[in-house]
């Protein structure tokens, strides 16, 4: 399914996995990623993130984003045929993940861009979701009335292509329905890494 973004394109692929392989993923995931809740500075106070976190990346390749140094987890082995099918399908050779887990409805993302410099000025960003299904939002930087939602559901690709992030934002809202746990990875090209 395609969406158009002012500019650009959106791709979103149903079914990326086999329905076991993507079932399996998920469990594996859920098990064996060293899952944390790392804490943020907004406004001079600290608040622990509303969701746990994983940055899966090579020796060294620490990440800065929203006042947090997420130092890597190495690469898992059984992640990494994963990296390879989703690099050939979003046309960009990817070296670090950046695992959220969701666990229920009150578990969220704010307004963002993965715009840190650490990517480069136009990244292309694959967005795999796996487990409860939910809404994802994008506003113009320039003007927040232009939105666009779409629903993300299990074992689904996005793929934000190069030069979005420095014109839109997204955001991953709080929801009231009851939802399963929702693993998303979000595969991400260091540069010089
Ligand atoms: O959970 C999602 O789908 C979005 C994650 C996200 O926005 C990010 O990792 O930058």
């Amino acid at each position: 399914m395609h969406y158009r973004l002012g500019d650009h394109e959106l791709l979103l692929i149903d079914d990326f996995l086999d329905a076991e392989e993507a079932r399996q993923l998920l469990e594996r995931l859920l098990h064996a990623l060293p899952w944390r809740q790392d804490r943020i500075t907004i406004f001079g106070r600290e608040h622990p993130i509303p969701r746990e976190q994983c940055w899966i990346a090579g020796d060294g390749m620490t990440y800065r984003y929203s006042g947090q140094t997420l130092t890597p987890t190495p690469w898992p082995h059984w992640l990494r045929p994963y990296a390879e099918r989703i690099s050939e399908a979003a046309g960009e050779t990817f070296n670090s993940v950046l695992a959220n887990l969701y666990r229920d409805g009150s578990d969220s993302m704010g307004w963002h861009s993965d715009d840190e410099p650490e990517l480069g000025p136009e990244p292309i960003i694959a967005s795999l979701s796996l487990g409860g299904e939910r809404r994802f939002r994008f506003r113009n930087r320039r003007d927040s009335k232009r939105t666009l939602s779409l629903d993300l559901p299990h074992n689904s690709l996005l793929i934000m292509p190069a030069g979005l992030q420095s014109q839109w934002q997204h955001q991953l809202p709080k929801t009231r329905k009851a939802v399963a746990p929702r693993v998303n990875l979000t595969f991400r090209r260091l540069v010089d890494a």
